[in-house]
């Protein structure tokens, strides 16, 4: 193991799931630093892998029946050598200093491959927004921003959303940012449409992720047309790449949540999906419920102890992960290649674990990483920055056409320094090289700060 990993390690202890993205950069940036004597001069990776500022704050609230909770708080400012910091807010019981660093370290190299200037950050809080009334939601937005308020700008750090913060912790944050700082600026992005949004927020990171997939498709002189897709997840990400897959003519068989998954063999069809949107967006109800309304899909309850998850294990052509991390493991990883899958695009972020990527590639299955094929959201929350600055509003067509240039952009930037490496055709290697050697330039041109 390099020095620079150990160190890594030792300075992070426990965090393993930071380390498991540290790492998985490194292995593929090792080459262009020991190529270019500055960055080593320069320390850029030891750098780049400690966060500019960490921010971890105590959030206080009251539920419903007057009881006192206290949760935990975070932005992580990861680093902002080409722009403010950018990412989001994840409120989810697991969230901690760990899941936090690895997912901001893995948006400085996202933000930098959408070509638009935003630095990386990440936030949240272990809070868990399941059953919780929209009064509670409402206090605890509050409370949270009652002390991010202190931390956040829109030329300084633009947080969204993420797993838990969707549409409505959006505006409940933003609302409270504005109350206390008396000032009404784009400071967070995912806005409603008649309050600072843009249009296609909303539906970018699903969107893009196909766009990319198509992309990938294309390269290899194929299409999405008729081809069977396993999708996990069923929030934002999972549902608007259903969408964009069935545009295109695919078949997407499979949904998940927590709690577990529905096949559908005959595929999820236009009508379906909408029935998840508003059980999900509206009723906020379980996945399992799709068997009660569509009794020919199937329902398997999730197995923590299970060697593999039965989702990866139908046959299909197409994954999209789009739930959470590490959703594929090893097992899973042989089960997609048997069940004759040909291309894997990550809708989440890190949900393939290292070993199970190696596995992919040694069976030749095309594979996108998070930071280039779900980098659509974040692009387009970029759009919506510019236009907040400008005071000047697309329409939906120009926004899918800049979100579409962009995801195309991303996809021939990751070969392109793929095969400048030595590496063609690897995404995973393009991605982190294009983006690691973009932010580490700009440090170097910017000293050492
Ligand atoms: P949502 O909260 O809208 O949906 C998350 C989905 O994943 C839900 O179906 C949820 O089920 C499931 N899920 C979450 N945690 C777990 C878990 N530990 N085990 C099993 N299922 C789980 O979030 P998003 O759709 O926004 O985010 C999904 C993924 O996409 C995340 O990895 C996120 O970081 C990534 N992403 C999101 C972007 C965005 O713009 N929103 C942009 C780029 C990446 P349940 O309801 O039961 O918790
Ligand atoms: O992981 C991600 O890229 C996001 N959750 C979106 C971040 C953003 O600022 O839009």
């Amino acid at each position: 193991m390099s020095n620079i990993i150990k160190n890594v390690k030792l300075r992070n202890p426990g965090e393993t799931e930071f380390h498991q993205a540290v790492e998985e950069v490194y292995e593929t940036v090792e080459k262009v630093i020991e190529k270019n004597e500055k960055y080593q001069k320069a320390k850029i990776f030891e750098r780049i892998t400690e966060p500019e500022r960490l921010i971890y704050f105590r959030v206080n609230w009251v539920d419903d029946k007057g009881e006192v909770h206290v949760n935990r708080g975070y932005r992580v400012q990861m680093n902002s050598a080409i722009g403010p910091y950018k990412g989001g807010l994840r409120f989810h019981p697991s969230v901690n200093a760990s899941i936090l660093k690895f997912l901001a370290f893995e948006q400085i190299f996202k933000n930098a491959l959408t070509g638009l200037p935003m630095g990386g950050g990440k936030g949240g809080a272990d809070f868990d927004p399941k059953g919780k009334s929209d009064a509670e939601i409402m206090r605890f937005c509050q409370g949270f921003m009652g002390e991010l308020s202190k931390h956040i700008g829109n030329r300084l750090d633009v947080p969204a959303g993420d797993i838990g913060v969707g549409g409505r912790e959006i505006g409940y944050l933003f609302g409270a940012y504005k109350k206390m700082r008396n000032e009404f600026t784009g400071v967070l992005t995912g806005k409603g449409i008649g309050w600072g949004g843009s249009l296609i927020r909303s539906e970018a990171t699903g969107y893009g992720l196909v766009y990319f997939a198509q992309n990938m498709l294309a390269e290899n002189k194929d299409s999405l047309q008729g081809k069977t897709c396993l999708v996990s997840g069923s929030g934002n990400v999972a549902q608007y790449a259903m969408k964009k897959i069935l545009i295109l003519g695919g078949k997407p068989v499979t949904a998940s949540d927590s709690s577990g998954y529905i096949y559908d063999e005959s595929g999820i069809d236009a009508e379906k999906l909408e029935f998840i949107m508003d059980l999900k967006n509206n009723r906020r109800g379980r996945i399992s419920e799709y068997t009660d309304k569509y009794p020919s899909a199937v329902f398997t309850p999730s197995d923590r102890s299970a060697e593999s998850n039965p989702l990866w294990a139908h046959p299909a052509d197409c994954a999209f992960p789009c739930a959470t991390q590490n959703e594929i493991d090893v097992n899973d990883a042989h089960n997609l290649v048997k069940g004759g899958v040909k291309l894997l695009a990550e809708g989440a972020n890190m949900p393939t674990t290292s070993p199970a990527i190696t596995i992919l590639l040694e069976n030749n299955v095309l594979y996108a990483p998070g930071k280039a094929s779900n980098a659509g959201g974040v692009a387009t929350s970029g759009l919506e920055m510019v236009q907040n600055y400008s005071g000047i509003y697309w329409t939906r067509d120009e926004v899918d056409t800049k979100l579409k240039d962009i995801m195309k952009d991303i996809h021939d930037t990751c070969l392109k320094a793929a095969k400048e490496f030595g590496m063609e055709g690897n995404y995973q290697a393009g991605a982190n090289i294009a983006g690691f050697q973009k932010v580490a330039d700009a440090m170097l041109a910017q000293g050492v700060i």
